[in-house]
């Protein structure tokens, strides 16, 4: 029990959250109890956390944990309940302000071994009985983001996690995923089962690697297309994971992977190509290059430019296959090379990789935050080698001479450095006043945006399952680095921040008060600008989604010393800035307040409402008018970067802002809502699923590749070392032999199960022509037929492939888009179980 002093000082907590920080620093703030290998920011308050399924200390529901959601306020995690293994998926924001993920690997257990109930393929599994962990790789799981107000514990706050309700129509561990300016998001390509590289070796199958690589695409929410090739998924076989993909102005996708480019058309799936990547430096997984879409701004007219730092310029046949790399990784120096491209240039020129400012040290596995002041902040990652992780390489044949465990990168990069986009050329790199982390972030660690404009840093996990006495550890502590701007005391504290935002139409006021700002108002009128940021998905280096847009303002400055800011709403497109959630900061004198979480667009997945722009008035000055905060504390230049080390904020004065209202508007911007089809069939499934094939599939290099290798000036093994590296067959003996590779198993599935499905009309997920994503908007049935349903509780499926659960796989009382759902304000009627 608490005594009154104790829940004095908490209540004393409570109301005064300050975090004194100094600018630079890195500070370690708590655990987050599972390895954070991905992260989103839900709302004002959570930040929620996926790791693999793993061997986690903290259990949840009689498993170990591999969801967490971290409260910001007072760096504390609590363990989530998540069904499916989440490791290595794609994740996206919905339009209404919830957050989806896609994909993963199958069921594992200790080790990283095959689940304990195979899958008919018996190269995967279902289910495991230890770490109770499903088959996640055609997971979709949705969740709504929730705050302290809520109740943690009741479904509509937790992961909807069914594949047998929704899931995708391909397995697919690593894809891509990119809304569109509808809010649909497209899902590409990715690794079946997993490995190191998405190839065989030779290279003879690069469309499907006989099963093991899926060059496919499709979109969530399906309109009940299936999945179509995408011929660059082909092109850039074994390094095409995982690819950079980002929504361009037209409505086209620019797409980067392998060293090839190209702008992709989503609805027609035309490809137009694009010059390589100069320097032969691979960007994508697992070379794990820094990339990020520069802010949009009314000086480029909101035209995205793409830039790359970092990564590797392997030789393409060190990439090795899926079992593991044909050199020693760790040993090769990471790129330090920067690119930028303006992939539709619209001034008629054709579209060129433009080399940027070198980084100031090599990175793999860095990764980009782009801050409110329009800096871009790289962190994490290695000096040396690449992402993923193996217990072997070709050329080292056994773990106990692989010289960082499993790593397959060394020389962590432990100083953030920041990235000024409109510096002149040859200045734009600084880490001037950044402090050095203590803890390695090399493969399967996160750093994302926080709402009080500093950065959170955790996970950190190149193991196969925990090890926390590895080289480079699994990693639970996660760090906040508190950008230059921390110098400052005061942040500005804007007023009437709108709960939504528009394309196009009418202006709206934002005030800043006298009290946000020193000196001049005329002067920090001038100096003062309105940032929309999505933070994204992190995962892997990469941030899915960041944006950062600079709404267009005018101002007046009134003889009091506020300013009252004109706002233009979003730009009447909604390809520049796809519709959701999103945090808006105000920046005053290159000091940003803390974001404000607003929605962009209708909240519906839907072709977006635009309405040309209003005109904004022209801006009043007032000579004599000025801030009224303490002057040497409020940031007088916008130079801020690489700024003094001295000085506190307490950071947490406005982070601690519960917005009101705004979670109100978030959840009750409906997703499109239906019922549940009330008519439900069962049939018995595995039966019907028998038909199977086995491949053969060749993951070891040929005796010729020695020779081949010469020539590249690697130190290799042989022909022997090829042949121990063996063909893989299917055999489940075999298959564990080599499955210590970046993946509980890399062997293929195949997708094509004859049997059940078309026959009854029924849902198989694993029948060829299966689509399981529902339809959105466009229909008041569940397209889903609850006929197959391998996660339920009903005694149909209480057989060896799909087990039952007692906590509750089967979640018939929550669709999470009927009425009755989480997804809808005041009506919380889901459940866990029966
Ligand atoms: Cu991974």
């Amino acid at each position: 029990m608490h005594s009154p002093l104790s829940l004095l000082a908490l209540g004393l907590a409570a109301a005064l959250p300050a975090i004194a920080a100094n600018a630079g620093s890195i500070v370690e703030v708590g655990d987050t109890k599972v390895s954070a290998m991905m992260m989103f920011v839900g709302n004002s308050e959570k930040v929620y956390i996926l790791d693999k399924a793993e061997g986690n200390n903290e259990q949840v529901n009689g498993h170990p944990a591999w969801g967490s959601v971290w409260d910001i306020a007072s760096n504390q995690a609590t363990v989530m309940d998540v069904k499916t293994n989440v490791f290595c998926a794609s994740g996206m924001h919905l339009p209404n302000g919830s957050y989806v993920t896609f994909g993963g690997n199958g069921a594992i257990t200790k080790g990283g071994n095959i689940g304990s109930e195979l899958n008919p393929d018996g190269v995967s599994a279902a289910f495991d009985q230890t770490y109770q962990d499903f088959d996640g790789r055609k997971a979709i799981r949705v969740l709504n983001p929730c705050t302290n107000s809520d109740n943690f514990d009741s479904a509509q706050c937790q992961w909807f996690d069914d594949p047998s309700v929704l899931s995708m129509q391909k397995n697919r561990w690593y894809s891509a995923a990119e809304p569109l300016g509808d809010g649909r998001i497209a899902i590409i390509g990715g690794f079946v089962n997993g490995g190191y590289v998405n190839r065989n070796w030779p290279n003879t199958d690069p469309a499907t690697e006989g099963g093991a690589a899926e060059p496919t695409y499709e979109f969530y929410p399906s309109n009940g297309e299936q999945a179509q090739v995408m011929q660059f998924m082909i092109d850039t076989s074994g390094l095409n994971s995982y690819a950079h993909t980002f929504l361009l102005k037209s409505g086209k996708m620019f797409v980067q992977a392998n060293i090839s480019t190209m702008i992709w058309e989503p609805e027609t799936n035309q490809e137009t190509r694009l010059p390589d990547m100069p320097g032969g430096v691979a960007r994508v997984y697992p070379a794990s290059g820094a990339t990020a879409m520069l802010p949009l701004t009314p000086a480029n007219n909101y035209n995205p430019t793409i830039l790359f730092c970092g990564g590797s310029d392997l030789p393409d046949e060190a990439w090795g296959n899926y079992s593991w790399p044909f050199v020693n990784t760790w040993e090769h120096p990471a790129s330090t090379d920067c690119q930028r491209i303006t992939p539709e240039p619209e001034d008629g020129s054709s579209p060129v990789y433009v080399q940027d400012d070198d980084m100031l040290e090599g990175r793999t596995m860095g990764q980009f935050i782009i801050l409110p002041t329009g800096k871009l902040l790289v962190v994490n990652g290695g000096k040396n080698g690449t992402a993923g992780y193996a217990d072997r390489t070709l050329v080292t044949l056994t773990y106990g001479e692989m010289p960082f465990g499993m790593s397959l990168a060394s020389d962590p990069a432990l100083t953030p450095a920041e990235y000024d986009p409109t510096a002149a050329q040859g200045k734009r790199w600084s880490n001037s006043g950044f402090q050095t982390s203590n803890i390695p972030r090399l493969y399967h660690s996160s750093a994302i945006l926080l709402p009080d404009a500093s950065v959170m840093i955790a996970g950190g996990n190149p193991n196969v399952d925990v090890n926390t006495t590895a080289p480079f550890p699994t990693t639970y502590t996660a760090e906040i680095f508190y950008p230059s701007y921390f110098s400052a005391t005061t942040r500005p504290q804007p007023q009437g921040i709108p709960s939504t935002l528009s394309y196009g139409g009418s202006s709206f006021d934002i005030t800043v008060p006298t009290s946000s700002y020193s000196g001049s108002a005329n002067d920090a009128a001038d100096n003062t600008h309105v940032a929309v940021i999505r933070p994204g998905w992190t995962t892997h280096a990469m941030n899915m989604g960041q944006r950062y847009l600079q709404l267009n303002s005018t101002y007046t400055v009134n003889s009091d010393g506020s300013i009252t800011l004109h706002c233009s709403q979003m730009p009447p497109n909604a390809n520049i800035f796809q519709p959701g959630p999103a945090m808006v900061f105000v920046v005053v004198n290159g000091i940003p307040s803390n974001g404000t979480f607003v929605t962009v667009g209708s909240g519906n997945i839907e072709t977006q409402p635009t309405s040309d722009a209003a005109a904004l008035p022209a801006n009043v000055r007032f000579d004599s008018a000025s801030g009224s905060a303490d002057g040497s504390s409020t940031g007088n230049n916008t130079s801020n970067a690489g700024g003094s080390n001295t000085g506190a904020i307490i950071g947490g004065v406005v982070g601690a802002v519960v917005v009101l209202g705004i979670i109100g508007a978030l959840v009750g911007i409906c997703l499109s809502r239906r019922r549940r089809a009330a008519n439900r069939q069962d049939t018995n499934l595995p039966s019907a699923m028998a038909g199977k094939n086995s491949y053969a599939m060749s993951n070891a290099p040929s005796g010729s590749f020695a020779t081949t290798q010469a020539g590249m000036g690697y130190a290799v093994a042989g022909a022997g070392a090829g042949a121990g590296a063996g063909a893989g067959g299917v055999g489940r003996d075999e298959m564990r032999g080599l499955r210590s590779s970046d993946s509980s198993a890399f062997l293929p599935v195949e997708q094509g199960y004859s049997g059940n499905g078309a026959g009854n009309g029924g849902y198989n997920p694993y029948s060829a022509g299966g689509n399981a994503s529902r339809e959105w908007g466009a229909s008041s049935t569940n397209l889903v037929p609850q006929d197959h349903e391998p996660y339920r509780d009903s005694p149909q499926m209480n057989h060896q492939f799909y087990p039952t659960r007692e906590n509750g796989m089967s979640m018939d009382g929550l669709d999470p888009y009927s009425d009755a759902s989480r997804m809808r304000a005041g009506t919380p009627t889901g459940r866990r179980g029966y």
